[in-house]
């Protein structure tokens, strides 16, 4: 018989994947769209589902759910809290037709990071809270960032978020679990998040196409969006000569395409997009009086996202002179770029290192809820590769043994920000 080795230092905790990967898949049946995809439009009646049956498993597993009155959901331990907030997490909204990823992902590794620690009863120098973020898409409520914007203190220019017809985010809130008389309440004291980490799909083709499983995020873009109304006259499509009309439709489209150029031919900025578009009455047989559409610019740079709102004004005066229908240009929300802590950086590269996985970094051309916690706290990002590149649509995807890296990664940070 052998002498039995020393005994070496504990194994690190690793994340159960199994379980991970359950999670995620039973919440991506709440809103699921028939034809594939989910639709879990933010402040609305299945992100509050949604809230509810991850506060039940999180409470289930031993943690304690707590919602605040903006919809926020947050989860910590069940013990006393030892230091200071480390806040993991991102958002469970989705857009129109997107998929169960964008956002998900990084709040149920969050609560399987809570978990793990708490089955290996680590206590860490801070208190580890799970959070899923309200409204982060501003899909349905257009003001993105909802939630985290509460929990920062920028409530100022949330008073006035509607849906489209007009509906206010403080109906919506009242309906669905949240409290629009105790928003300010949301908002965390001042220095009271040490950190936060958010773990998400790459949502573009940089990290698939390298074939390398981990992004280290330096920065997040920041995005302009410039609601656009065109005025032209409703008019009778077979009686109204080619000439004498104020086509609104027409006008939308040369909107469309002047936007598109600003960034793929002018390089203003990185990406101007117009992904709303509306025209009324919509009728076959009337020329189009109004149209509405929404232009968004992203650029990593403040200087180069300011050109690129300006260009769009300027596009919006180019073709009201050639169209004779009128264009207005409204700010309708805005955020700015942000740069990663760098030594929350080095620790989710060393992470990775440790896991032996190779990693990446890179930028993020999507906002996420990081970019309003940083201007309270320092931020961390981690990215998994997305298959395709595809993201905002059902087909988004990400093979299960990278979601299951990520998490690890995500594990790894924390055990090693407790270290340093
Ligand atoms: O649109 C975005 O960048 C994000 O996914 N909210
Ligand atoms: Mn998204
Ligand atoms: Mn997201
Ligand atoms: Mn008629």
């Amino acid at each position: 018989r052998r002498d039995p080795s020393p005994a070496g230092p504990p194994p690190v905790p690793r994340v159960d994947g199994v379980r991970l990967l359950e999670v995620l898949e039973r919440l991506g049946e709440i809103g699921a769209d028939p034809g594939g995809g989910v639709t879990r439009l933010g402040l609305g009646p299945l992100e509050q589902q949604a809230r509810g049956w991850l506060a039940g498993v999180g409470r289930s597993a031993g943690l304690v759910p707590r919602t605040d009155p903006a919809g926020n959901l947050f989860l910590r331990l069940p013990w006393p809290a030892t230091g200071p907030v480390l806040l993991i997490g991102s958002h469970v909204d989705t857009v129109v037709q997107g998929g169960r990823l964008d956002g998900a992902y990084g709040v149920v590794a969050a609560i399987e990071v809570l978990r793990v620690l708490r089955a290996a009863g680590v206590r860490l120098p801070f208190d580890p809270v799970a959070v899923a973020f309200a409204n982060e898409e501003g899909a349905l409520v257009q003001l993105p960032f909802f939630g985290s914007r509460a929990v920062c203190g920028q409530l100022a220019d949330m008073t006035g978020a509607t849906d489209r017809s007009g509906r206010g985010a403080h109906t919506y809130l009242a309906e669905h679990g949240g409290d629009p008389g105790r928003l300010a309440e949301a908002a965390w004291p001042e220095g009271s998040i040490a950190a936060y980490l958010e773990l998400h799909i790459e949502q573009g083709p940089v990290l698939e196409r390298a074939g390398i499983p981990i992004g280290v995020v330096e920065g997040i873009v920041g995005r302009t969006i410039v609601d656009i109304e065109v005025l032209g006259q409703a008019q009778h499509a077979g009686t109204t000569p080619m000439e004498a009309r104020h086509d609104a439709l027409v006008a939308a489209a040369e909107l469309v395409l002047g936007v598109r150029r600003i960034a793929a031919v002018d390089g203003v900025c990185t990406t101007a997009t117009v992904g709303f578009l509306r025209a009324a009455p919509n009728v076959t047989n009337t020329v189009p009086g109004t149209a509405r559409l929404t232009a968004e610019v992203r650029d990593i740079d403040p200087d180069r996202l300011a050109a690129g709102e300006a260009a769009v004004r300027a596009v919006g005066a180019e073709v009201e002179r050639r169209t004779g229908c009128r264009v207005r240009c409204t700010l309708s929300s805005g955020s700015a770029p942000v740069a990663t802590d760098p030594a929350l950086r080095r620790a989710i590269a060393e992470a990775a290192d440790a896991l032996g996985l190779a990693r990446l970094a890179l930028p993020s051309g999507a906002g996420h809820d990081a970019q309003i916690v940083a201007s309270v706290a320092p931020i961390g990002m981690i990215f998994v590769p997305s298959t395709g590149g595809i993201s905002h649509a059902p087909a988004e995807d990400t093979p299960p043994e990278a979601l299951v890296r990520g998490a690890d990664v995500l594990l790894r940070t924390v055990l090693r920000l407790a270290a340093t």
